[in-house]
Parts: C-alpha cells; structure tokens; sequence
C-alpha cells in the first residue's frame, strides 16, 4: 500500500529550496485522529468493538444515517488549539497532521461543498482548524491534513474499503469531481499554509487520478508536501506500514506513522500504552535509520487529549530538551546495522552514540575508522571523556573506547557526541560487537541463487522473502577478534500473520564444521520495536572460532515444512559467545 520510492523527490530537484528540506530536519510529528467515530469511543449500543476506534462505522456495521447522527453529539467544549499544539511544541514535534477527513467522510472542518461537516452538522459548529491553524502559526509548528482521498464511507461511488478496486466502475471519478477536488481546494486556500496532505488507503486509484491530486495540490500550494499513500508512487516521502520498524537503514525519504496505544481514534477501553521509555526507544531508533516518527494522539470528542499520551509526550520533551541535537536534521547512522547497546544518528561531522543500556566497563565500538576529536556527553557538554583508539593493522580492525561515567546521565537514553576529523568512514562489513556477539543479517549477505526460478528477495524491513528453493542460500564474510565457543542462534521474522508455519530445516556452516536444526516458536521476542512484527529465534548448536581473523559463514535452506508458501523468512543469524 505504501510506495517504495519516492519520485516526487526528482521531480522537484532543481528547485533553489528543497520542499522536503523542514521535512527532513524535522524527524518528529504529532498525528490526530479526531473525528465522529471519537464519539463513539471504542462502543456501539453499549456493546465494545474491538480493532482500531476510527474504523467503528465499518467494524460494527452502522448504517450511514446512524453514524451521521453522531454530529449531534459532537460538542467538544474542552477543545483548546493552543493547548493541543502547545503539547505538541513540549514533546519536541514540529509539525502536526490532523484528520481533516477520515475514511468516514466527515469533514472536520467548515466545508463549503458538504453540510456533513463540523461546522454545519454539529451543536459546536466552530471550524476547529482554523483555530488550529492560528496557533500552529504562532508556535512555529506546521500544520498539516490527513485527507482520505478514496475511502468515503459516506459516498457510494468511492472507495468502500481499502482494498476496493471497483470503485472506478461504480463511479469513483464523480466522487472525486463533487467532493475530494473541491475540499482539498479548500483545504489548501482556507488555512494559510500547509505543510503536507497526509493522503491515505489510494485503493483503486489510477495513476491520473492520483498524479491529478498530486498536481492541484502543487498548483494551489506549491511547497505542500504529499504522502506516498497517495497511491501509484508518486508521493514526496513514502510512509512506512503503520507502527512499521525497518531492521536497516532505507534509502530516500521515510516516514512510520504509529499509535501511543494500538488505536488511533480514541476508544475508551485501549489503555495499552506504551511506556515513553518505549516511545523514546521508537524515536531512536527510527531517526538512526533516518525515518520520521509520526506520534498519534486520540482526542476526546469533549476535545481533549487523554491524560497518559500527555505525560508521555512531555516525558519525550523532557528528553527531547536536551537531547534533540541527536534527532534534529541528523541522517541515518554510517553503519549498516544496529548495536546491542543503543542507535547512532550523524550530523556535522559529529557521530550522536544513543545508548539505551549503559555499560558497565568501558564502551567499546568496533569499525570506525575515523579519528575523534573529542567525545561528551549532551546532557553535560562541558566535561570531556576520554577516548582510547588503536587499529590493528593485521586485521584491519578498528578500536574505540571510551571512559563513561559510571552512572548513565539519563535514566532512558543517554546521548554521547563523537567530533570526528572528517566525514564518517565505517566498516561496511558485518563485524563483531564490543560484546562479543555477531548478527548476520540478510541486507548484508550475499545471496547465492543457482535456482533463479525462486528467486531471493528482501522485504523492506530487510527480511528474507520467497526463500523455497534448498538450492538458494546466503553467505556473509565477517571479522572476529574473540577465539572461543558461540552459540548460533537463527532468528525468523513471523510477519504480521499468526498461522506462520515453523520447522523449517536450516544448515549454519563455517569453515568446516557445521550445525543443523528446525525452526520453532519457542522463544518469541516481543521487542518493543517489533510489537507489531514479532521474532522467532531457535539455537540450533554451536560453532567455535579458534582465531581471530575474516570468516565466513553460509546458510542453507535443507526442507521447507509441509504446506509453506511463503518460505524461510530469515531476520538474522546470531553469534552469542558462551563464556
Ligand atoms: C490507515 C487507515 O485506514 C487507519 O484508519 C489510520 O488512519 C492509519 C494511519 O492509516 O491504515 C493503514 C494504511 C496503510 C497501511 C496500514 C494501515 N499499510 O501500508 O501498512
């Protein structure tokens, strides 16, 4: 549904000021789900519906006439712009995308074109975004909408559901003429300027029509940004899957719209929060792979944000207050993959360590070839640590350590800045860890493929993807420097699907000996960053390295288990040393 590329991008080239540019710097926004289904909270007839709160119309099978009626009770009074955005402004956001209308088909703000709108249909009849946009304007935050330019629940001839692709035949083109056109019109030329339209679910649509929103957007507002859910790639960023971590870093620009809870409109039975220590883990780790985070917020129908996003928002800003250097218009990190101990962003010469686990000795970092000029901690710029580095030239192995305080500045993340000499230059290949283990993972392979009929692919999360073939296989060439036993681990990505079969027989092999097991679901982990994507690791035996040097390791598919389609989707090998 979310496009790969983003095209817009070259589009646009050649312009003096890059639209994308506020964009990029950025890397955090509030998203607002706020609609009629915010009356109905989560119930219907007294009865909870469960999956996401904004879906309620179509979760529970209510007919357009009684949804409507719902205006009637749309009354937010405690509804407060400056507040909401002043929340916003705390946590350290710098732009907001507000639902100016959902898949319901309620405009959310004075809509000249339809009286299914909050200014015509409901007791409060104030258009919320114009105070919105006032006080956007005043705290310097951007504003921008969410228009569901397909999904219109209200109107018959456009799209019904996601997936709709008959919307055209039943007369999707009248839909957008009387309806879509004329709102994103106003939308564009009623409120000042805006950011971006957060466009959603394009379905059914055609490359024309999506290309002709793309350009009367462009027409009316030509620095307003479009969303890759515009349909056909030809948005300005793309947006990840919703609540989606990638495992690497992705080329162009990203964006990974997620939920504090698991609903974006509100519902009053989802107190599943996620702890701002999670949150703060997210943010991180999306800024090191050079991905946005678009936070969402459920407001009340009475207009008010619920109390638990709040103090999580404003713990984030707490954070965000003197640690933001590390997020702001920094880019991906210079290594091809994660650390155990924390994510790393750069800007300026200047490599941002964002350790989520302080270590007890000294931390150490393998790979980087740069010289450092001085290392400090962002939480006390003044008080320099002391940096050690060597390279072994036999090896070509490069070592950094550094004398951290023993007790962690902060109690979530603890930012330590590296000033290099010159530009990041970093290992590429994979390399063993300052805790001795080594992750293998399959963006970093080669990936051998004599059975071209089944080809290889890697998902976007860097996965493997239609690995059927026992022919097929992967390799990777890694440097070690710690002699001794290691436990190899197998690490399966489940995909977001519960009835993934496992048993998969895998062979893991390294110089001469080798080890052969079957996938499982024993041990699943639910890292906070996959709550939505679990893993399967299984230990499949062990391997010893008697010397430091270049290895390599390969791994074959040996069987499938009966009945699976989808093949071996591999996250990762783990070396873990047993000491
Ligand atoms: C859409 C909406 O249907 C939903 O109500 C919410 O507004 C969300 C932000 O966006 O849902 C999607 C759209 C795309 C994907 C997943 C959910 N996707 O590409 O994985």
């Amino acid at each position: 549904m979310s496009s790969r590329k983003a095209p817009g991008k070259a589009r646009r080239a050649g312009r003096r000021v890059d639209p994308l540019k506020w964009w990029r710097e950025a890397r955090f926004g509030m998203f607002i789900h706020w609609g009629l289904y915010s009356v109905a909270a989560g119930y219907w007839r007294g009865e909870p519906i469960p999956r996401l709160g904004e879906w309620i119309k179509k979760h529970a099978n209510i007919p357009q006439d009684e949804y409507a009626q719902l205006a009637k009770q749309f009354n937010p009074t405690k509804f407060n712009a400056a507040r909401w955005v002043g929340l916003a402004k705390q946590a350290g956001m710098k732009y907001i995308v507000i639902t100016a209308k959902h898949h319901d088909g309620f405009a959310m703000y004075d809509s000249p074109c339809s009286e299914y709108d909050i200014v015509d249909a409901t007791p409060f009849g104030r258009d919320v975004m114009k105070q919105l946009a006032a006080a956007c304007r005043k705290a310097g935050i951007r504003l921008c909408f969410y228009y569901s330019q397909f999904q219109d629940w209200a109107e018959p001839s456009a799209g019904q559901s996601a997936e709709d692709q008959d919307a055209n035949k039943r007369g999707l083109e009248g839909y957008l003429r009387r309806k879509c056109i004329p709102q994103l019109k106003e939308l564009l030329t009623q409120y000042g300027p805006v950011g971006l339209i957060w466009f959603d679910t394009p379905g059914g649509m055609t490359l024309a029509q999506s290309l002709r929103l793309r350009r009367l957007v462009q027409r009316l507002q030509p620095a307003c940004l479009v969303s890759g859910r515009i349909g056909n790639e030809v948005g300005d960023y793309a947006s990840l899957g919703d609540n989606q971590i990638p495992r690497r870093g992705a080329e162009g620009d990203w964006e990974t719209p997620a939920t504090i809870n698991d609903t974006w409109g509100f519902k009053r039975q989802d107190h599943n929060w996620k702890s701002a220590a999670t949150l703060l883990y997210l943010l991180v780790d999306l800024a090191s792979k050079g991905v946005n985070y678009l936070l969402n917020v459920g407001p009340t129908a009475a207009g008010v944000i619920p109390a638990p996003s709040v103090t999580r928002l404003r713990e984030m800003g707490r954070w965000m207050k003197v640690n933001g250097e590390a997020i702001y218009g920094t880019a991906a990190s210079p290594f091809p993959y994660t650390h155990r101990w924390g994510r790393i962003t750069q800007k300026d010469g200047k490599l941002y360590l964002m350790l989520l686990r302080w270590p007890r000795g000294k931390f150490i970092l393998h790979g980087l070839r740069n010289k450092v000029r001085r290392a400090y901690l962002l939480a006390d710029r003044r008080k320099m640590i002391a940096v050690s580095q060597r390279h072994d030239r036999k090896l070509d192995h490069h070592v950094l350590e550094l004398s951290l305080p023993s007790r962690a500045p902060d109690k979530y993340v603890s930012v330590v800045v590296l000033e290099l000499t010159a530009r990041p230059n970093v290992d590429q290949r994979p390399i063993q860890q300052g805790d001795g283990r080594i992750s293998l993972q399959p963006h970093l392979a080669t990936i051998h493929m004599p059975d071209k009929a089944a080809a290889i692919r890697l998902t976007r999360g860097g996965v493997t993807d239609g690995w059927v073939s026992t022919r097929n296989w992967l390799s990777w060439q890694f440097k070690v420097f710690r002699p001794g036993a290691y436990r190899v681990d197998v690490v399966m990505a489940r995909g977001r699907s519960k009835n993934v079969t496992y048993g998969h027989k895998v062979k893991v092999t390294m110089g001469a000996a080798s080890v052969q097991g079957l996938t499982s679901a024993k041990k699943v982990s639910i890292d906070p960053a996959t709550r939505y994507f679990p893993e399967a690791s299984t230990t499949i035996g062990k391997l010893g390295i008697e010397k430091p040097g270049t290895r390599t390791l390969a791994i074959h598919l040996v069987k499938l288990p009966k009945g699976e389609k989808p093949g071996l989707a591999l996250a990762s090998v783990e070396l873990v040393p047993l000491k």
